[in-house]
């Protein structure tokens, strides 16, 4: 345990981890099952399109969920592209510019210009009031987005998009098995989709799902996922390969068995870290609302610079020298990002909120690899470097530890 300054790698001291410790290392579940499985697909040579595990991963997600449908993709970005394309997004669509880039290409990649809203810098969720600020005659929906399994304030939003008839879909990427005032996230808004990355807690090697309530929009993104096919010669509208492969759900109804020792491991960090950082000036622990049903995936710190005096960047460095590689999603926004950027130029709303969250955000490590001792090690480093910032500035300016 680390608890000098020398003792830092920045300083030349051996990093505390031998191997690289990443946000995002992917949870596997009952590996002998997962091999099980893929012996059975292997057997049967049916490795996509409709297959039987395809089937039942969808039946099981839509069950643990009360959702009615549950369309499985090939992954979170093509599931967003999907239920946008099969909602009749057109125009602009309002969304968070503090989410992963994939949100606002999804619409862009459909000639629908995103119209970045800001956030709430509590929840770091879409603003009610802003997007009301935001609406033209030619928007057509509201995409909201649970960042860090957090629920937007659906309610307020649900309000917004019924009283100015716009689409309201959420990005849940990452919140699955989470909940909004009781009820499972999937059961919002026109539809909800999922991403099952090999980086989400839950995952299905790449892979997504869209959810929904509604018949016709469920029928729409099932003929969309399979290029407009109603049978083997018969296409009656454009669609795209959206399919899961059986592999994927294969590892998807192998996680599913796993999925409550998978937050609990989560729920068992996030309380590591709580304990570790309590007492820490500067750094915010991202506060899980404990209430509704969480799977604390993310690990987010902000950092505060005018209190703490080292910059998220710098700390950033600290805990890179360390082979700890923290994160700070989503940096710098995406309406600072391209092409965003060179067309919000010209527009009126800045994003104060989303900035400087997106300034001070750090993600660390936690997961089925990450125990309470690496969190108790990642924690001591922190506050070392914090209680001699003087130093560690210092030494980061010279440039001689620069990794
Ligand atoms: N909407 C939101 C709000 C999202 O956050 C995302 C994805 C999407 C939509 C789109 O869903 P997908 O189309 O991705 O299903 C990651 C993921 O690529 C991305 O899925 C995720 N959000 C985003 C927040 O984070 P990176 O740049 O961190 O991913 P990557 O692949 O560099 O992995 C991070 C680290 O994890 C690696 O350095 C090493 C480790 N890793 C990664 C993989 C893939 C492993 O140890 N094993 C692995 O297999 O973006």
């Amino acid at each position: 345990m680390k608890s000098s300054l020398e003792q830092l790698a920045i300083f030349g001291g051996v990093p505390a981890f031998q191997e690289k410790l990443h946000v995002g290392r992917p949870n596997i579940g009952n590996r002998e099952r997962l091999l099980e499985r893929i012996n059975q697909l292997l057997d049967r040579k049916w490795l996509t399109n409709g297959g039987p595990f395809e089937q039942e991963f969808e039946e099981r997600v839509a069950a643990l969920l009360g959702v009615r449908h549950c369309i499985s993709i090939c992954s979170g970005t093509v599931a967003l592209e999907i239920a946008f394309r099969a909602s009749g997004l057109t125009g602009e669509v309002i969304v968070p510019s503090f989410t992963f880039i994939a949100t606002a290409h999804a619409l862009q990649w459909q000639k629908i210009t995103p119209v970045f809203c800001d956030i709430d810098p509590h929840t770091h969720t879409l603003d009610p009031a802003k997007v009301e600020q935001l609406i033209t005659t030619r928007t057509s929906g509201i995409v909201g987005v649970h960042v860090w399994g957090q629920s937007c304030d659906v309610k307020a939003l649900t309000d917004i998009a019924g009283r100015h008839e716009l689409k309201l879909l959420f990005d849940a990427a990452h919140a699955f098995g989470c909940s909004y005032e009781g009820r499972p996230i999937g059961n919002f808004g026109d539809a909800e989709v999922f991403s099952f990355h090999a980086t989400k807690f839950f995952n299905t090697f790449e892979g997504g799902a869209i959810v929904t309530n509604d018949d016709a929009l469920a029928a729409a993104v099932r003929l969309m996922r399979n290029f407009g096919f109603t049978g083997y010669d018969d296409v009656i509208s454009v669609g795209t390969n959206g399919k899961m492969s059986e592999i994927s759900a294969a590892m998807g109804l192998t996680g599913l068995e796993s999925l409550e020792d998978f937050i609990a491991v989560n729920y068992r960090n996030y309380k590591c870290y709580q304990q570790e950082l309590a007492d820490l000036p500067g750094i915010r622990l991202f506060p899980h609302n404990e209430s509704q049903r969480g799977n604390y995936q993310y690990i987010v710190l902000e950092i505060d610079q005018a209190v703490t005096q080292i910059s998220r960047d710098r700390l950033m460095q600290v805990l890179w020298a360390e082979n700890i590689l923290a994160r700070r999603y989503f940096y710098p926004g995406c309406h600072r990002m391209e092409p965003y950027s060179s067309h919000y130029s010209d527009a009126a709303q800045p994003l104060p909120e989303t900035e400087k969250i997106a300034d001070r955000v750090l993600c660390l490590p936690t997961g089925m690899s990450v125990t309470p001792t690496d969190i108790a090690v990642i924690c001591r480093i922190i506050r070392t470097a914090i209680q001699g910032v003087d130093a560690v500035n210092r030494r980061l300016e010279t440039g001689a530890a620069r990794i």
